[in-house]
């Protein structure tokens, strides 16, 4: 312990010194980002200012061919692999060394916002230009990722991307995934025109030096606080389930409620039970969420014979987060019998929580003091491939404030300040640890 705190006061001094030789001055041009994010958020199936862009779909395979020549005009290197994640690399001085990175998502849920992800992808660009506009040189290599699928919208995993690149999703599972059309992984990608094989995706451990994110908060703490950039210690643990009531069915008006076994029934206790799970065997971050409940054949004159509920479950404690999901499995299973309509409970998925690397928090910290921003440690309750990246690399995330916290929803909003902010301290964090 006292090791690892001498080694971070050595660290920090190195820098302090060697940045008072080469304080450079970042600035990053923010209107050339804004417009950018402007035009990102045009490649969407929904009328603005709403965005949706599933993995795959026309306006992501639009919005990608745009990211790429934004890449490529910038002097980068550009490759994509196998599931679509797309690599940026500004050669280092010794390319021997393993690159630091950088990255983000720009696939968004239906009727989102414009900025969750394509802040930490465009911002990443733009922290790239910048530097290299101030003429930093840097030793290691500086990668900016666009992770593929980033959101669980299409083939319910979320975190597509980086899941395969970190190994922590194997990819014969992978190419099985379905979507709701029945059409796997596998066939999606080639039909998207990503060659290769997903076998080939993974990255070995130490494939890069660190990683780091620059995001929204998707909260309001940073707002309130009158904060501008935030410093992510650890985020939070995700898990999904999807069940599955089903039932006789049945006319409306021909069947007596003494004979019904109706699973839309069901399926309201256990949305009713996600909450009370999480408010009794949790804390204040225990947070549980019913956001898909699919009822078929949907039609107002017929008992319901076929319900679908994905359910979200997350905590920065993962052992009082499984506690729920435990209570929540086995009410769905009793509300099933309860009710004589059968239960299926299919985990999707149950990640850890992740702790950020203290090295890469002093030098973001580091750097918006250079940047003469106020930052403060604080917790990620929304999960990021930062997640994933966490299991090959030391990793930490960069916040800026959005409005209200509003996120996953068309009202969401990072001003050109904020966004300025958090690009200039992500350059000055990229600048330090590729020294
Ligand atoms: O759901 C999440 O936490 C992320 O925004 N996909
Ligand atoms: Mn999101
Ligand atoms: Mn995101």
């Amino acid at each position: 312990m006292l090791r690892t705190k001498l080694q971070s006061i050595a660290n920090a001094f190195r820098d302090i010194v060697t940045l008072a030789y080469r304080r450079v001055d970042l600035q990053a041009d923010i209107d050339r980002s804004s417009a950018e994010l402007e035009r990102l958020a045009q490649y969407s199936d929904v009328p603005a200012p709403a965005v949706k862009r599933v993995l795959f779909t026309e306006p992501d395979l639009a919005a990608r061919k745009y990211l790429i020549g934004l890449f490529s005009n910038a002097g980068l290197k550009v490759r994509q692999d196998a599931v679509g994640n797309i690599f940026a690399r500004w050669e280092g001085a010794d390319s021997s060394l393993p690159p630091v990175a950088t990255g983000s998502h720009t696939d968004a849920i239906p009727y989102s916002g414009k900025y969750d992800g394509t802040v930490g992808v465009l911002g990443g660009l733009e922290a790239i230009r910048a530097l290299r506009k101030a003429g930093v040189k840097p030793r290691r290599s500086i990668e900016l990722i666009m992770f593929t699928s980033e959101e669980p919208t299409r083939f319910a995993y979320g975190c597509l991307g980086s899941r395969l690149l970190s190994g922590q999703l194997k990819p014969e599972r992978a190419a099985q995934l379905k979507d709701e059309q029945g059409e796997t992984l596998e066939a999606a990608r080639i039909s998207a025109g990503c060659a290769g094989s997903l076998a080939d995706v993974q990255l070995k451990q130490g494939a890069y030096s660190q990683f780091v994110e620059l995001h929204i908060e998707q909260g309001p703490l940073l707002e309130q606080a009158g904060i501008p950039i935030g410093a992510v210690t650890a985020i939070s643990a995700p898990a999904a389930l999807r069940v599955r009531y089903q039932g006789p069915g049945g006319h409306a008006g021909g069947v007596y409620m003494a004979d019904r076994h109706d699973p839309l029934l069901a399926a309201s206790q256990l949305a009713l039970e996600v909450e009370a799970a999480a408010k009794e065997l949790g804390g204040q971050e225990t947070v549980g969420t019913v956001g898909v409940l699919d009822v078929h054949p949907r039609a107002v004159n017929s008992i319901p014979r076929d319900v679908l509920l994905e359910i979200d479950v997350r905590d920065m404690d993962g052992p009082r987060r499984d506690r729920v999901l435990d209570r929540i499995r086995q009410s769905a299973d009793r509300f099933g019998a309860e009710r004589r309509v059968s239960a299926t409970v299919e985990e999707i998925n149950a990640d850890p929580p992740v702790t950020c690397d203290e090295r890469i928090i002093g030098a973001i910290e580091q750097a918006a003091a250079e940047a003469r921003h106020k930052c403060q440690r604080m917790i990620s309750r929304a999960y990021h491939d930062t997640t994933f990246m966490s299991l090959i690399a030391p990793v930490s995330m960069i916040f800026i404030p959005c409005r209200n916290g509003v996120s996953h929803h068309p009202d969401e909003y990072a001003s050109p300040e904020a966004i300025k902010a958090g690009v200039e301290v992500l350059a000055g964090t990229l600048a330090k640890l590729a020294e």
